[in-house]
């Protein structure tokens, strides 16, 4: 029987050519080796220009290239990019940092101690968000990821809440319907949160589309990890956002890490996620996320930017995650247990004390008892929200709730689950069940 010429595309190449090869990205370190990142590219602190808000995005390219910087290592703030803020404002941005920090503690904690099932902190990154967010207008409209807790933080909503939806206990708002710390507050501009990555992005595009075709002056403002930038509603959000220049504000928090995959994987080994902007024609800059000035000084020329017509801006905060992905992880089984401490761009709450203490505004007394005064504040709310309980301590919210608003009208076969569900819990717990 004569034998089957392969197909053309499972043949081997001719030639001498040599065989094709894929490239499969691989962290450079793992647990035990020593980082070293001293080959990062560190430019010093004024050499990065501030063009004008209007610059066209070509004019601009190779900002997202650099490193924007305000706060040299010693803790002085030079260079173009300085915004050159209060001493008052300041210790607003340091105190916020503190707080969220505080925050973060006190619920990694009780997770620890099984009184809810999950908490993500965002150590050592509280400037992307909180910085970001003191640049922006109280009523332009934030799209967070999972880690922006900062944003809530800074805008005052209560501590209290946020709490009781990560308990989901009787004073949980969302009533036990969202994963804990998926915070939901639209009265303080913070859009839903949802654990499905990156369909925030165009869901803001959206609303900055909305906002500009109403004639309004509101801008949005949206946030994602580098790993999320993977994703195909990252570059949809992008295309959108060029054609009709959409007043939007596109954060990427690259914090290196996703969960256990390293930035490379996003593409970081390439080029820099702010250089995602060039091929869209939009302004890019790359920031030193662990900066909290620069973070302000880039979100603020991004805001003026957006608010003036002159488009969207993609800012890329170069950051670490400190710790791990989530309470259900363990950093320590993919990258070295001093990684974060190697991280050369040191601590942003760390960075703003030394900013503050060399202007003579702060000093290591104040900031010892601002820390104690913050974790007073912090466990005490804990201790009001656990009274109106925790996991594992009773149903605390009415079954029928996770079926509702959602559709005005509740469709037919959601109603159909929604009695078959009632049905059951009579049938386990009779008639007279209410909630504890
Ligand atoms: C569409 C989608 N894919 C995958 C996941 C699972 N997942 C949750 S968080 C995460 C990592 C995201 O990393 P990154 O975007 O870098 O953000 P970071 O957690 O570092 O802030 C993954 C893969 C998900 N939630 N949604």
């Amino acid at each position: 029987m004569p034998e089957t010429p392969p197909k053309a595309s499972l043949r081997r190449p001719a030639g001498n050519l040599p065989p094709l090869s894929l490239h499969i990205p691989e962290p450079r370190y793992r647990p035990g080796d020593t980082p070293d990142f001293g080959d990062i590219e560190v430019p010093a602190v004024d050499a990065t220009p501030r063009p004008g808000e209007a610059t066209k995005p070509d004019a601009m390219r190779e900002l997202c290239y650099g490193l924007v910087r305000v706060l040299d290592f010693d803790g002085v703030a030079k260079g173009p990019w300085n915004p050159k803020l209060s001493p008052e404002r300041l210790r607003m941005m340091l105190r916020t940092m503190m707080l969220v920090r505080a925050f973060d503690d006190r619920m990694f904690r009780a997770q620890r101690q099984g009184k809810t099932s999950f908490y993500m902190k965002c150590t050592g990154e509280e400037a992307t968000s909180v910085a970001s967010t003191m640049a922006i207008d109280r009523s332009d409209m934030c799209f967070p990821s999972y880690r922006q807790q900062g944003i809530l933080i800074t805008r005052d909503y209560p501590l209290i809440q946020m709490m009781n939806q990560i308990y989901s206990n009787r004073g949980d708002h969302l009533m036990g319907r969202q994963l804990p710390i998926m915070y939901s507050a639209p009265e303080y501009g913070f859009f839903s949160v949802s654990g499905n990555l990156a369909t925030q992005y165009p869901q803001a595009v959206g609303w900055a589309m909305a906002s500009a075709s109403k004639g309004d002056s509101r801008i949005a403002t949206v946030w994602c990890g580098e790993g999320s930038s993977a994703e195909g509603d990252f570059h949809s959000a992008l295309t959108f956002a060029t054609v009709y220049n959409a007043p939007v504000i596109f954060n990427v928090v690259n914090n290196q890490w996703a969960i256990s995959s390293f930035s490379g994987f996003a593409g970081s080994e390439r080029t820099t996620f702010a250089a995602r902007a060039v091929g869209y024609g939009i302004a890019g800059l790359r920031v030193d996320g662990n900066d909290p000035l620069a973070v302000y000084a880039a979100t603020q020329w991004a805001a003026d930017r957006a608010r003036t017509n002159n488009g969207p801006t993609l800012i890329e905060h170069f950051t670490y995650r400190s710790e791990g992905h989530s309470t259900s992880d363990d950093p320590n089984a993919y990258r070295p247990a001093d990684e974060a401490t190697a991280w050369p761009f040191g601590d942003p709450i760390a960075r703003l004390a030394q900013h503050l203490e060399l202007l003579g505004e702060w000093d290591a007394d104040r900031h010892q008892a601002q820390a104690k005064d913050l974790e007073g504040i912090v466990k005490t709310t804990q201790k009001q929200s656990e009274k109106l309980g925790i996991l594992g301590h009773g149903m605390h919210q009415p079954f029928e709730t996770m079926f509702q608003d959602v559709f005005e009208e509740m469709p037919w076969h959601l109603k159909e689950q929604c009695d078959q569900m009632l049905a059951e819990r009579e049938a386990k717990f009779g008639p007279d069940w209410k909630p504890e």
